[in-house]
């Protein structure tokens, strides 16, 4: 075999490696929403961590972007099948907003501007796996993908990133959301296909 064509196959070994069971890939970026796009301009904008004894702490957006920002390579998979390989993101780590917050929280739900919630358990929201993010692609994100602000978490199928974020509150008890209140799973790991309940 030449080194071409060995090249070639451990290529397409890596893709299929990185697509989760039940996923196709797609290079288009779909978008997916349940309602109209908000339009949230950022001098309205503001982001909320409220403890689950209702102590809170708020971010203006010009205060937000003065916090420490990751640039984010990953893979993202919805729940409808497809996976776009080589997103690039920035945005703020979700253990920078939640550093000095003293919490027992199992899991937090995800807020946002036109009613949209999600719930996501601590362990996948902390530890370098969950952004509050501001840019795609090396320009700020798109109104209809989450503008100015979309939570990402990209090990878990693409509902709990959350749309024109707002905040996060800390649940001592992990709840549904708006999905997951719909036959959605609470957790949602396209490597085991936790699609539904
Ligand atoms: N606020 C909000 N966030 C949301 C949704 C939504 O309807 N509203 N849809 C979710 C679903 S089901 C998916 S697959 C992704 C789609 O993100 P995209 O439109 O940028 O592809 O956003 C998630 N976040
Ligand atoms: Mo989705």
């Amino acid at each position: 075999m030449s080194p071409v064509s060995r090249g070639f196959g451990a290529r397409r070994r890596e893709t299929n490696d990185r697509l989760p069971p039940g996923q196709y890939l797609t290079t288009d970026f779909p978008v997916l929403s349940a309602g109209p796009t908000p339009r949230i301009d950022t001098s309205a904008w503001s982001f909320t961590v409220r403890d689950e004894r209702g102590g809170s702490r708020a971010w203006t957006w010009d205060e937000f972007r003065a916090l420490p920002f990751e640039d984010i390579h990953t893979d993202i998979h919805c729940v409808t099948r497809w996976s776009k390989l080589d997103t690039t993101w920035r945005g703020v780590s979700v253990d920078t907003l939640l550093a000095g917050v003293e919490t027992d929280a199992e899991a937090a739900m995800a807020h946002s501007f036109g009613g949209y919630t999600t719930n996501v358990p601590m362990l996948d929201l902390l530890g370098g796996r969950a952004w509050v993010v501001t840019e795609f692609n090396g320009a700020p994100i798109d109104p209809e993908h989450g503008g100015p602000a979309r939570l990402l978490v990209p090990h878990l199928y693409f509902w709990k990133s959350a749309k024109w974020i707002r905040g996060l509150s800390l649940l001592r008890r992990d709840e549904p959301g708006f999905w997951e209140q719909n036959g959605y799973n609470m957790h949602g790991d396209p490597w085991r296909e936790e699609r539904y309940w």
